[in-house]
């Protein structure tokens, strides 16, 4: 039989009141470090007296805490997004419960004086029982809430004996379901923490800001002879429960995150705290802070390192932030647990607004119509609200955190709207989310995830949402799944949020893959995902679904997310600079306006510009920059004018640009005179026409130049993303039903029309009727070849196309990528926000951006031009009317579509090189909405000309 308390539904027991994390001035001892370990498969098999002096840990490993065995060489991760990984059957959990048992044996420091003191814990995963020095000091559950314990009278100066016995699952395993790796342990910081006589318990500050009177209100509640101070403020021992007025106060807001540095203290400890004034309101229907709408352009956040899973370094969550501030991320949902507390403390002094999130999910179950819901059954009553309680108290002096969230996917019941009700009763000034609340019976604010621009639409309008969530602030809690490649769409969702006044923003699902750093057979290192595990319940590559790879590096979705959520944007609209802030609260006065003007790619002239501070919201036209003449050659000039931050701030340096924006000031120029006067030469085997040689009967192109080649040939696969591969009805299966990854292409004729070559197929899959004629129409000058491809659909077509456009391979000696259009990143239809016209150059290893799952990727669009180019000299340049996208790598879209992880892509001897007319849109249908229709690639007549100039030497 299991032990009673593990699966008790109960919250645990022996634990102190919660209260507000802090650090005082009274003594702090981390427990942080190397303990003793071991892990026992069943709670029954873990050896008894573990507490005890004389217990003999020698034979046990060694672990660090905070950590997750599973990641310290004990068990394995395991993933499951929606289900849990063990039967339904609640409070019971499996007989297999792995059960980690941990011993740290400590000294007290020699300035320790006898006094109180409290063990704390800021997570245990998931259940922990404690002992000190043989007494046992109780049970915790809540695996990402902190539990504390007094042990004041049981220590010992020396040779203190700490065990804590880890079960993995628990009753508690049932509220806790979030979709993440399963992973046990402690994971947050271990500490003791002396707590002296008549000192600071607890305390909550209150500081409130009246925009209208630019006062603030100020009060601290605590137990009497508790008092606050504020030097800055010229507040000194405000004695608890008075309130006080003060004038000429800087509000806190995520753009500006102005804190007063303060004491609270009592005359045996002093608690340094750092306070922001601000006031959040639900009125007219909107969420407002310090009087003013705000918009959320929010990240979900998991905690997650590669390598620590949940136990997540300072310098990571550092990193995270300092990432959300240089991509315009102006708010993080803490998705689905409250986080480390020091992530709360950067998130103050950063400027974050944070939803922060209660430890509670019990999704798995949904697959059983949630019968049984922990939310709405009484024997888990006290575990929803002490969860709760928990997180408000640890939370409740940050002044980045303007709503609480009940938790997450836990349907609905009386449990939840108990916790609402107490959350109300106890915070009062902060609105309560949660998206599971579907009619808003007992939250401020009408939440979504993943609803579709349409939806979102009619909800901004009042057409759409049950009755009360209508004079609600709306906003989407989840959007824009960023698995894989993508997502797309993104544009239009802001475009609602500006609107809308009701329509406040969302959080992109989600900041980061959970992509666990591992090594193959062969030594390679890789990211695993759910399955690599051998877990036989999991969810693959699901959680790989985050804008920043996990290492850290963004991914494109974050460049994109930047570009589209820049807090100020700039264009040309009538011939002026239009310059609009889109900032809550913030005037432009820390940016800097500069312009430059650029020559097919070349900069050739620049400047300062002067734009008078905005206010948060206002507009401004101002001339354009006196610009030189347009050239003389008639070469594409574009002028990009950015602003950029005017000096350092606490997360980018002076320089790092914020926003820009990009006009044509010279009109395209012509096409290229075409490449003709060139004669075809005939040979019994090959077909000579200027640089290009071709095979005689079937007309294919075999070399440029020295170059040997094979196609161009049309193609029309891209390697699936896991956003064509989501949805009820995805584009993968339709592609696949269709056969469009196995196309067949007949030759109808080779046709010599004077000096010019004609190529006539047919495209298409077996067993289908439809197809595509695609006819190649060759000509020539001396050093170019010119290709004008014309498509034209035939049947009825079933569905939409990955992609349009040629298919060759070329040498690849050809590791250089020059081109002029957009760029520096891959865009794809509806993500291309942040690529700028330019000229750029990069390696084709590094065009490749390294989807933890691989899949399409890498796409350059609306290149005027393209330049190949080996280390010898040699070189391809591709010129395009209409303007081209591209791809290229070592390996072809089969290999790529068939490889599961990055170590599959195995580089070949050449370079696939795909040029193409367009491909379809990406959409974020693996949750969410599908490609918008004006983004999908319809069969339909079309033609590319492309014109070849091969150079150097390279007969490779
Ligand atoms: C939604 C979850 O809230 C989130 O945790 C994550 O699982 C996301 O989906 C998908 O990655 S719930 C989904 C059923 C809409």
């Amino acid at each position: 039989m299991p032990s009673s308390y593990v699966e008790d539904p109960a919250p645990g027991h022996g634990s102190s009141a919660p209260r507000a994390a802090f650090r005082s001035d009274a003594p702090a001892l981390s427990l942080n470090g190397e303990w003793r370990f071991l892990l026992s498969p069943t709670a029954e098999a873990a050896p008894e007296g573990i507490e005890q002096d004389d217990f003999d840990d020698r034979h046990w490993n060694g672990i660090p805490v905070p950590g997750h065995w599973q990641l310290n060489g004990h068990g394995s991760p395991a993933y499951t997004n929606v289900r849990y990984p063990f039967p339904v059957d609640p409070p019971h959990v499996p007989s297999d419960n792995p059960t980690g048992d941990h011993r740290l044996v400590f000294d007290l420091p020699d300035d320790w004086t006898d006094q109180p003191a409290v063990l704390r814990f800021d997570g245990i995963d998931s259940c922990g029982r404690v002992w000190l020095n043989g007494a046992e000091l109780g049970v915790t559950k809540g695996s990402r809430l902190p539990a504390e314990f007094d042990v004041g009278p049981l220590l010992r100066r020396r040779g203190n004996l700490l065990a804590v016995r880890v079960h993995q699952w628990s009753a508690g395993s049932y509220l806790e379901d979030q979709d993440m790796w399963w992973l046990s342990g402690i994971f947050r910081d271990v500490t003791l923490l002396a707590r002296p006589a008549g000192g600071v318990r607890d305390y909550a500050i209150h500081a409130g800001y009246d925009h209208l009177t630019a006062r603030g209100t100020l009060r601290l509640d605590a137990d009497s002879g508790v008092r606050l101070s504020v030097p800055e403020l010229a507040i000194t021992a405000l004695p608890a429960g008075q309130p006080a007025e003060v004038a000429d106060i800087q509000p806190w807001s995520a753009e500006e995150p102005r804190l007063y540095e303060g004491e609270v203290h009592t005359d045996t400890e002093r608690v340094p705290v750092r306070i922001g004034f601000r006031t959040v309101t639900v009125e007219d229907g909107q969420l407002k802070v310090n009087g003013r709408r705000i918009v959320f352009r929010g990240v979900n956040r998991h905690e997650f390192h590669p390598d620590s899973g949940r136990a997540v370094p300072r310098e990571s969550a550092v990193a995270d932030i300092e990432l959300m501030k240089r991509h315009n991320v102006n708010a993080v949902r803490t998705s689905h647990y409250p986080p480390d507390p020091a992530f709360l403390d950067l998130c103050d002094e950063y400027g974050l607004w944070v939803i922060d999130e209660n430890d509670l999910e019990t999704h798995g179950f949904s697959e059983l119509g949630w019968q049984g819901n922990p939310s709405d059954d009484p024997r888990w009553a006290d575990a929803c609200l002490d969860r709760m309680r928990r997180m408000v108290e640890r939370d409740k002096n940050h002044p980045s955190v303007v709503l609480w969230s009940l938790g997450n996917e836990a349907g609905t019941g009386r449990n939840l709207a108990a916790a609402a009700e107490w959350t109300h009763r106890r915070d009062p000034t902060r609105p309560l989310h949660y998206e599971g609340d579907s009619d808003c019976s007992y939250t401020d604010v009408y939440s979504r995830m993943y609803a579709d621009h349409d939806e979102v639409d009619r909800i901004g309008q009042g057409l759409a949402g049950p009755e009360r969530t209508r004079e609600l602030p709306f906003i989407l809690c989840e959007f824009g799944h960023a698995m894989g490649n993508g997502p797309g769409g993104l544009l239009e969702y802001r475009d609602l949020f500006e609107r809308h006044p009701r329509c406040q923003g969302g959080f992109v699902w989600e900041w980061l893959d959970h992509g666990l750093a591992r090594h193959d057979e062969k030594g390679r290192a890789h990211f695993a995902y759910g399955g690599d595990f051998g877990e036989p319940l999991h969810d693959g590559t699901f959680v790989i679904d985050g804008v920043v790879h996990p290492d850290r590096t963004p991914s494109p979705a974050l460049t994109e997310f930047a570009k589209v959520f820049e807090p100020v944007r700039i264009t040309v609209v009538d011939g002026a600079l239009r310059v609009t802030s889109h900032y809550d609260t913030a005037s432009t006065a820390h940016l800097d306006f500069s312009w430059t003007l650029e020559e097919e790619g070349i900069e050739i002239a620049y400047g300062a510009l002067t734009v008078p501070p905005l206010a948060a919201g206002a507009t401004i036209d101002l001339p354009l920059p006196e610009l030189p003449e347009p050239p003389a050659t008639g070469a594409e000039s574009w002028l990009t004018v950015r602003a950029a931050l005017a000096a350092d701030t606490s997360w980018a340096p002076a320089g790092h640009v914020v926003a820009w924006g990009q006009s044509p000031v010279a009109p395209k120029p012509h096409p290229a005179a075409p490449a003709t006067g060139s004669a075809l030469e005939m040979t019994d085997t090959e077909l000579r026409l200027g640089p290009g040689v071709f095979d005689r009967t079937t007309g294919q192109l075999t070399a440029l130049g020295a170059l040997m080649v094979e196609g161009p040939r049309l193609d029309l696969w891209r390697a699936p993303t896991d956003n064509d591969r989501g949805s009820a009805d995805p584009d993968e299966a339709r592609w696949r039903t269709a056969g469009l990854h196995r196309v067949q292409h007949r030759l109808v004729g080779v046709e010599l029309l004077g000096d010019a070559l004609v190529v006539r197929t047919r495209v298409a899959p077996a067993g289908h009727g439809f197809g595509l004629r695609a006819d190649y129409h060759w000509s020539a000058g001396p050093q170019r070849l010119r290709l004008r491809l014309d498509v034209e659909p035939e049947g009825t077509w079933p569905c939409t196309l990955p992609r349009l456009g040629l298919r060759m391979t070329v040498p690849g000696t050809l590791g250089g990528a020059e081109w002029f259009g957009r760029g520096p990143g891959e865009a794809y239809a509806d993500s291309r926000q942040a690529a700028r016209i330019g000229r750029f150059t990069s390696t084709v290893d590094a065009l490749q951006t390294p989807y933890v799952h691989p899949q399409e990727n890498g796409n350059r669009i609306d290149l005027r031009w393209l330049r190949l180019t080996s280390a010898d000299g040699a070189g391809l340049r591709v010129d395009g009317e209409p303007a081209f996208a591209f791809t290229a790598r070592r390996w072809t879209s089969e290999q790529l579509d068939a490889a599961t992880h990055t170590t599959g892509l195995e580089p070949g001897g050449t370079i696939v090189l795909n040029l193409d007319l367009a491909q379809n849109g990406l959409g974020s249908a693996s949750c969410g909405p599908g490609v918008l229709p004006r983004y999908r690639l319809h069969p339909d007549r079309a033609s590319l000309t492309l014109t070849f100039t091969p150079s150097g030497r390279a007969g490779d």
